[in-house]
């Protein structure tokens, strides 16, 4: 039997200009190596009437970061990364909800499995706990769903990169200060080279966001680099056919 789809062209990234190293710290890399991670574009993050707009946060900070990924979406969906999404959520029975973190929602006026204008805060399956449009995944895309804030606690989420022969990550998401950086702390202890993209991430608080991105910057890159979408885009270039 022949297949019918084309084999997607690959493409090398790298050098990407990034603090505090030009990224990768080997050069560069082959794109068939490579990991987009689009860390929990959900509706409870970054929607009207999710869980982050339940607790008074501004979804504008949190929104700011969808450009930046859809365009590295495209880029990677084109040069055929890998493209990984995940969401925070927890079985409706709630038998996966840490007693203290359903404390500590409950505090902010947003207990997570309380009803809501987007069905139960942060319950699997409900329309909060969804992706939103502007990066929701393709047929065929990985989906890791996670009961806590690191993306490998818990999840297949190592196993599916190492059975697909992933050695480099660029991560988006919300928050940066949160899911975002403890999953990268996360890679980066299982050694994978991390990039975090400044523009297609967001905090619940700018100095938050800020703050997030300079940490990775100290000793050297203690977590990976950090840099732009455009950046990345600049830096990618076609493999010989
Ligand atoms: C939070 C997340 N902030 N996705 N989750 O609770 O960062």
């Amino acid at each position: 039997m022949t297949s019918t789809s084309a084999p997607v062209r690959t493409a090398r990234i790298g050098p990407v200009a990034a603090t505090p190293y030009a990224w990768p710290f080997d050069g560069s890399v082959d794109t068939a190596h490579t990991a987009l991670v689009c860390i929990d574009w959900q509706v409870d993050f970054c929607g009207p009437g999710g869980y982050v707009d339940r607790m008074g946060y501004d979804i504008g900070l949190t929104r700011a970061g969808l450009p930046g990924t859809a365009q590295l979406l495209e880029l990677a969906r084109r040069t055929g990364m890998l493209v990984i999404h995940t969401r925070e959520g927890h079985a409706p029975d709630l038998s996966d909800l840490p007693a203290n973190k359903r404390w500590r929602s409950a505090q902010i006026g947003a207990e997570i499995g309380s009803p809501g204008p987007t069905g139960r805060i942060l319950v699997r399956g409900e329309p909060g706990w969804e992706i939103v449009p502007e990066v929701a995944p393709l047929p065929g895309e990985v989906l890791i769903d996670k009961p806590g804030k690191g993306a490998f606690y818990a999840t297949q989420l190592d196993l599916v990169l190492r059975t697909r022969g992933i050695t480099h990550i660029l991560l988006t998401g919300i928050t940066t200060d949160v899911c975002v950086h403890t999953t990268m702390r996360e890679a980066n202890d299982r050694g994978y080279e991390c990039l975090i993209l400044s523009d297609c991430t967001g905090a619940t608080d700018p100095d938050n966001h800020a703050a997030a991105l300079h940490m990775v910057t100290m000793q050297g890159g203690v977590f990976g680099a950090v840099a732009d979408s455009n950046s990345v885009i600049q830096a990618t270039t076609w493999n010989e056919s």
